[in-house]
């Protein structure tokens, strides 16, 4: 079967991650771009972006998110898709911070998780009223959802969405594999969730750490995306760091390559995601 080219997401940065695991994770809005860059030259076509304080701390001012993305479209044409999940403890506001920019500086996309998972010894804390509430604000900005599917019901609530006018259908998913407390990375899980979308809906698989790049190659045979980067997984090999995402995205295009799929442009999957 001919699939479409495959849509390499880069998860730069992460609110999780820090330079204690990996002295390769990029913290200032410079850093950040840089990786984009060479992420993109590498065959990212989409980054997902979060932003740190100056201390490497996890922050969603709208401010560094300004500064990041400004840096960013200098230096190259990668789509930009903002987190609205942030870090566990955050408020709505604060999570929203990236929905309220606007003109030249406006993300192509956001994040919408769906539904409360456990994450590691945290809680991802996503009630019901609090997923509507995030919706509408994406829906108000004019911006494209990825929905962040870190469970199986998490699919089953964006059809909910999809009926209460908050989502539009056929949407973009991100099945989300791994997160200790969730649904873990395993082939039938992902053979699953793939059954599960409705019609002509799109996805994305992000596996955590040592499952990340296996998981390419499975979606590159099932005709799907993926995501790579530091934010999920700070190894190339075992034991073997990664110098930065764009290391990671140049092995999942390697990969994808090897399985016939063509590594999509960000104009592909601007077309292709239907932004
Ligand atoms: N940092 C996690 C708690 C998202 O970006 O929308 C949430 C997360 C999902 O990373
Ligand atoms: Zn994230």
């Amino acid at each position: 079967m001919s699939y479409p080219p495959m849509v390499i997401t880069a998860a730069l940065v992460g609110a999780e991650t820090t330079r204690q695991q990996t002295p390769y994770l990029p913290i200032s809005p410079e850093e950040i771009a840089e990786d984009a860059a060479r992420s993109r030259e590498e065959g990212a076509a989409l980054v997902h972006l979060h932003v740190r304080n100056p201390d490497g701390s996890p922050s969603q001012s709208p401010e560094l998110f300004r500064k990041t993305i400004r840096e960013i479209r200098k230096r190259c044409d990668v789509l930009i898709q903002t987190s609205t999940g942030g870090a566990v403890g955050m408020g709505v506001d604060e999570r929203c911070g990236p929905l309220t920019l606007e003109g030249a500086d406006k993300p192509d996309m956001a994040t919408l998780t769906t539904g409360t998972v456990n994450f590691g010894d945290d809680v991802f804390w996503n009630p019901r009223s609090l997923v509507r509430e995030i919706a509408r604000r994406i829906r108000a900005a004019g911006i494209k959802p990825e929905i962040e599917c870190f469970d199986a019901g998490m699919v089953d609530e964006a059809r909910h969405l999809a009926r209460e006018g908050l989502i539009d259908f056929p949407a973009h998913f991100d099945f989300v594999l791994g997160v200790p407390g969730a649904l873990a990375a395993r082939p039938e899980a992902l053979d699953f969730l793939i059954a599960s979308l409705p019609e002509q809906c799109t996805w994305t698989v992000a596996a955590m750490a040592r499952h990340q790049l296996p998981f390419v190659e499975l979606a590159a045979e099932k005709g799907g995306n993926a995501r790579v980067g530091l934010e999920d997984n700070i190894y190339l090999s075992k034991g073997l760091l990664a110098k930065g995402s764009h290391e990671l995205v140049a092995e999942a295009a390697r990969r994808a390559k090897a399985k016939g799929r063509a590594i999509a442009t960000p104009a592909d999957a601007r077309a292709l995601l239907r932004l």
